[in-house]
């Protein structure tokens, strides 16, 4: 027998070897390959050692699994002796399959432990004192110079800001972009730690650090500046161990040098000024000889909210663009069209004389006269301004801002620029893209494009909700709707089990969560009024993000720690619900109800009623994965409750439901709040609606997402594919149409009748609209997570042909390995025909539409086959059904049976 299987990746945490985490039981992954069929993993066992060479020698020091009869290979907790403080941890793992074969050890992973304890800190917090009457302060540069006397063994640093730090060692960069990253700075900030043992040299060193204002200090969203803090401060610690046992220390305290430097400001929304004749260069490098006055840093005494290992991933430059044009324009500036919506900024290439000032300034789109359209981004301003210092050619890129934008203006640009003069730099928070979706019609092509894009431009630390106006918030509603979407198309897993942090240390005393997280402001400033109607902590379909995140978390990655961690908080959110309504209805209140719908206003007390059945219902299952049989029985009764009283209060004995729009249909049906008879007329109104608009939908923000899954489901997929290719207004292709290249904020952001929307509210780049992509997975592709196997242990392959597509090709990256679809219709024969992948420890069951006439080109009849991994199951009219073991496999089948049965 030979082996089967081989250890391909090996994860802590969901991330490649990280640094500096602080959990106390850090969940293993690991992922297999193997040419047969069908492999899975029986045994494993796990190694964990103080070092490399202990590990080597099979020495597990610190824990050793034993062989463990299981075939999970993702989320193994540590379970060895108590983790401590900076210390790195090596482990290694080896699996048996099936058949008992052993695989060879994988390769080495590690991760490392950040500061645990407050004691552990001995930096300070330095900063740098305002200047007076300045309005935007220019960031503080920071620097100590220190003296290493001996080879370096292994060094670490960890570093945070109240603000935002730019790290330098020895005048090379350290770390992301936007570190530490947004949370709630009054509950905890997050530390970042790097591995800067090749960094160091033997004499001279120099760790160089720039502050910015940040969410910490400077403007955010629409509330203005000074949000959390006045300024900016710095804790750094670095801890230096050498071959011969000993160790030291360099922290953050009042031997550091502080200075302004070239940048005049720097703000999230007001953009950048620079001056490079200002420049200490050679400030971060030994041997600088200081030209500009240093001065002591100011030391801020403490601060009070916990300092905990970073979970997000790391915020980068994730592209670069080239410019597709550009123009002179009438004033002698000169616009550049990059192609792309994008998010980040420009980097510029100029020569001039010292002294003179070039201004790069940012927009969306442009107005009819070919002006930059500058009117959406309210107070915000994307412009920053570059003062040369006159030698040679000077390249320049923004530090603590980012800007939405397809259109570049270089104004007072000397001499000729080219197409090369300029480059946009993609920036976002680092996360694998894990889907990918390919079809025959380019503009279902371009939809998904305009998805992703829309994902890249605002999953930035948190998910806002849009790039470029005075705004880029964690509105919840956006991200929950969005969710599943998201977790398609890149690995969300730990961006979002970041953002569950930011929901929870928002969440009320009551229970409710809030419509944004981090709080930008106005829960502690009291901004919210329950009476005015407006940002109120408990609105319908933003606060139940706090239970459907965890859920999707859950189903994609089969996170049960996730729905552990926030079980308490979810549960205080549906009892607050239960609380807060009469007779299990919930009263029409503050809430932004199908928010941008198109003429077509849903009731608010229908909307909230089944946003609280929805949460109660997957809280129930929650409690189910939990064990927790009691609670599971209790928010199971309270659905009942819910639904039934939904009834009551707004279902007709005709079957409409109250307000009548294609959002409380689709709702009401994916919620399952109905009868069965109910949901026969539901799915009736419905699709007579959208007939009646001209075969337009109407839904807005929350109806949107559940739109395509609604019709799907209760057969109405003709209906489904008329919308998704819909070309007129209201449609996602009426903005591809007219050129989008990112999902717009509004059904009618621009229309050819009307021009732009209002320009108060109007972003060409919010994802929220965007939530059809899960269905393009789900159901066009037919790649489906099943919750009783989640994570993709056991997939649910069921393609839907239909519409227009006769080709559809998608794959999604599990945490088992890549799944695969590919299907193909040819019309003239009927013949459907579907080729997939099911990953190594991974099982499927498959759905081919039609009656299946051959496997693998096998023919053969439903029950006659012989084909290895493939065990037929029950078949209906319309669809063979199998189960399948991992491996690569082709299906033929005849769709006319179920052609003529729809
Ligand atoms: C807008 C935001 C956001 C939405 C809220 C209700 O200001 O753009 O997308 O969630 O309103």
């Amino acid at each position: 027998m030979t082996v089967s299987l081989t250890i391909v990746q090996c994860l802590t945490e969901y991330a490649n070897n990280p640094l500096g985490i602080d959990v106390s039981r850090p969940r293993l992954f690991w992922r297999l390959e193997s040419s047969d069929r069908s492999a899975a993993q029986a045994f494993y066992q796990i190694m964990v050692a103080s070092s490399q060479e202990l590990l080597e020698q099979g020495v597990a020091d610190r824990w050793d699994s034993g062989r463990v009869a299981s075939d999970q290979s993702i989320h193994i907790a540590y379970a060895g002796e108590t983790l401590r403080s900076e210390q790195t941890y090596y482990w290694k793992v080896r699996v048996w399959d099936t058949h008992g074969e052993a695989s060879a050890w994988s390769q080495t992973a590690y991760w490392s432990m950040g500061l645990l304890s407050r004691a552990d800190w001995k930096a300070k917090w330095i900063g740098r004192k305002s200047e007076k009457g300045v309005d935007m302060q220019p960031p503080p540069y920071l620097r100590k110079s220190f003296q290493l006397t001996k080879a370096v063994k292994r060094a670490f640093v960890y570093a945070t800001a109240l603000g935002l730090y730019d790290l330098r060692l020895n005048g090379s960069r350290i770390g992301a972009l936007f570190a530490p990253g947004w949370t709630d700075y009054e509950t905890r900030v997050q530390v970042q730690a790097y591995e800067i043992t090749d960094q160091l040299t033997v004499g001279e060193n120099v760790f160089g650090a720039i502050l910015g204002d940040g969410w910490y200090a400077g403007t955010v969203g629409f509330l203005g500046e000074n949000v959390y803090g006045e300024r900016p401060f710095l804790l750094l610690q670095a801890r230096v161990e050498y071959f011969d046992g000993t160790s030291e220390r360099i922290v953050s305290d009042s031997s550091w040098q502080a200075a302004k430097g070239a940048i005049l400001y720097s703000d999230l929304i007001k953009g950048e000024a620079y001056d490079a004749r200002l420049e200490p260069t050679g400030w971060d490098q030994s041997g600088y000889q200081a030209e500009v006055a240093w001065e002591v840093p100011d030391v801020r005494t403490g601060y009070n909210g916990l300092l905990v290992g970073t979970v997000e991933p790391p915020v980068r430059i994730m592209q670069v663009l080239k410019p597709v044009s550009f123009r002179r324009t009438e004033a002698g500036t000169f616009i550049y069209d990059m192609g792309q919506n994008m998010v980040g900024w420009t980097e510029l290439t100029v020569s001039g004389v010292a002294g003179h000032q070039v201004t790069v300034s940012h927009a969306e789109m442009l107005n009819p006269d070919g002006s930059l359209y500058l009117d959406n981004l309210r107070v915000a301003v994307q412009q920053d301004h570059y003062v040369l210092k006159g030698i040679g050619e000077e390249r320049y890129e923004p530090h603590f801002t980012f800007h939405g934008f397809r259109y570049v203006e270089l104004i007072g640009y000397p001499g000729e620029p080219d197409l090369a003069t300029i480059a946009g730099k993609v920036v976002h928070s680092d996360m694998a893209e894990t889907g990918r979706l390919e079809t025959n019609d380019s503009m279902v092509n371009r939809l998904h494009a305009n998805i992703t894009w829309g994902q890249r431009g605002n999953f930035l630390s948190v998910p806002t909700d849009c790039p470029q106006r005075d705004e880029r918030l964690g509105w919840t509603g956006d991200a929950q709707i969005f969710a599943r979407t998201a977790a398609y198309n890149m690995n969300v897993s730990r961006f979002f089990s970041k953002y569950m942090q930011d929901i929870l240390d928002c969440q009320q005393p009551s229970g409710a969560f809030t419509d944004v997280a981090p709080d930008a402001g106005w829960i502690r400033h009291k901004m919210w009024n329950a009476n005015l109607n407006w940002f109120a902590p408990d609105n319908a379909g933003w606060g139940d993000a706090g239970v459907i995140i965890p859920w999707t978390l859950y189903v994609m990655y089969g996170d049960t720690r996730i729905l552990e961690t926030n079980y308490k908080a979810m549960a205080d959110w549906v009892n607050y619900l239960r609380d807060n309504s009469e007779d299990y209805v919930r009263p029409d209140y503050a809430n932004y109800g199908d928010w941008l719908s198109i003429d077509a206003d849903t009731p608010k007390e229908v909307l909230a009623t089944a946003y609280f059945a929805y949460s109660t219902q997957l809280l129930a299952k929650i409690a189910g994965v939990l064990g927790r049989k009691d609670d599971q029985i209790q928010y199971e009764t309270l659905f009942a409750a819910i639904a039934q009283a939904f009834r009551d209060a707004f279902v007709g004995s005709d079957g409409r439901i109250h307000g009548e729009t294609q959002a409380v249909y689709v709702l009401s049906l994916q919620f399952n709040l109905l009868t069965d008879e109910q949901n026969k007329l539901a799915i009736e109104y419905l699709t007579t609606d959208i007939r009646t608009r001209g075969d337009r939908l109407s839904t807005g923000f929350l109806g949107v997402g559940y739109l395509l899954p609604a019709l799907t489901e209760h057969r109405k997929l003709d209906v489904a594919y008329t919308l998704l290719t819909q070309e007129e207004f209201p449609s996602w292709m009426y903005s591809i149409k007219h050129g989008a290249t990112t999902i717009w904020e509004r059904w009618d952001g621009w229309t050819e009748h009307k021009g732009f929307q209002t320009p108060s509210m109007n972003s060409f780049n919010h994802y929220s609209l965007g939530s059809v992509g899960e269905w393009m997975f789900r159901y066009m592709a037919g790649i489906e997570a099943d919750p009783a196997a989640p994570g993709f242990k056991h997939t649910i392959i069921r393609p839907r042909p239909g519409g227009s597509l006769d080709r559809v090709k998608a794959s999604y990256d599990s945490l088992y390995g890549t799944i695969e679809v590919a299907w193909h219709l040819s019309a003239s024969s009927s013949v459907f025909r579907i080729e997939v992948t099911i990953p190594v420890n991974s099982t499927a069951t498959i759905y081919v539409p039609g009656r299946v006439y051959a496997i693998d080109g096998v023919k053969g009849t439903s029950g006659s086959w012989e084909i290895e991994g493939c065990q037929p199951l029950e078949s209906t009219e319309d669809e063979s059904c199998f189960k399948l073991g991992a491996g690569r496999y082709i299906f033929e089948s005849d769709l006319l049976a179920v052609q003529a049965s729809v």
